[in-house]
């Protein structure tokens, strides 16, 4: 069993906008924008809407930089979330239910609060490459196995 969902962060280096997960599936944590593709939905599409939604903002052009599967134990459904980067954006960003946006320079990011796996993949992703990886958690806080790697495309 699969889910699809997406990961959208804006990045004007040096600050990248986060946002505080206010309710659900991350809840108390620092991170980008995102969640289900709809179906008939294309992914792009999907990861525009979401970041909409939650943080009140249309960027301009994203990019899909990096697909990261997830995996909890003793649940056979895998999180595949595809992860966008984007730049200019249309509109302020704006707190909505689900997510309180902030922006962080890169060099102060509050990994402590944020999905273990992010400070693993962030150094990717703020350095322009493309990646794939595959995380299995035993619970939220843990890790149980990752693997990551650079591609050239994705
Ligand atoms: P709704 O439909 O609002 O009830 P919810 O349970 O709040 O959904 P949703 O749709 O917001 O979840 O999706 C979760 C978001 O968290 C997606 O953007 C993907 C992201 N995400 C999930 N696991 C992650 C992880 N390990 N690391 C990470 N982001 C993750 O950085």
């Amino acid at each position: 069993m699969k889910k699809v969902l997406t990961l959208c962060l804006i990045y004007q280096h040096p600050n990248i906008l986060l946002g505080m997960k206010k309710r659900g599936f991350g809840e108390g944590r620092w991170n980008g924008f995102g969640g289900k593709v709809q179906e008939g939905e294309a992914i792009e599409e999907a990861a525009k809407r979401e970041i909409q939604e939650e943080a009140g903002i249309m960027p301009h052009k994203i990019e899909r930089v990096g697909i990261l599967d997830f995996e909890f134990k003793g649940d056979p459904e895998i999180l595949e979330v595809h992860i966008f980067r984007g730049h200019d954006f249309d509109g302020e960003p704006k707190e909505s239910d689900e997510m309180r946006p902030q922006w962080f320079h890169v060099d102060e990011l509050p990994f402590d609060t944020m999905w273990p796996d992010d400070k693993h993949w962030f150094p990717l992703f703020l350095a322009g490459k493309k990646f794939r990886g595959k995380i299995l958690f035993e619970n939220s806080d843990k890790i149980l196995n990752l693997h990551l790697s650079e591609v050239e495309k994705i």
